[in-house]
């Protein structure tokens, strides 16, 4: 999708800090960690939000989650724990519009979020 980030990150032409890829996902290191480890993973196919998840689309996600279990454990923070979060439109803190999952773990992350 043209102009957006995510998708010219999945095309190469913005840089990223790769640390899994497959025929269908990305996962990078997020520009400004939020914890000691702090990774995205995103489908590389445009989906703006969970929001706009069908039948069409459901496997990429599907496939998604069923791998960052591993992506943690390559991360190191398996043993320890992490939190997985997808922000959701303007309230949700969603602040690029291409779906995408935050790992962060490293430390011990609060609850409730703010
Ligand atoms: P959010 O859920 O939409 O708020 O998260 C977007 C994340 O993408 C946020 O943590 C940014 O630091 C991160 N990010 C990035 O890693 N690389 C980028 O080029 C841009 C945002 I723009």
């Amino acid at each position: 999708m043209e102009n957006c980030i995510f998708c010219k990150i999945v095309a190469g032409e913005i840089p990223s800090q790769k640390v899994y890829e497959d025929d269908t996902i990305l996962a990078f290191k997020d520009i400004d960690p939020k914890a000691p480890v702090h990774t995205i993973v995103i489908p590389k196919a445009h989906i703006a939000s969970l929001n706009e998840v069908d039948g069409d689309n459901l496997k990429d996600i599907a496939h998604l989650i069923s791998k960052i279990p591993q992506i943690a454990k390559e991360q190191g923070v398996d043993a320890s724990g992490y939190r997985v979060v997808n922000n959701i439109g303007r309230d949700g803190g969603q602040t690029v519009a291409h779906i995408h999952f935050h790992i962060l773990g490293g430390r011990a992350l609060q609850w409730p979020p703010g």
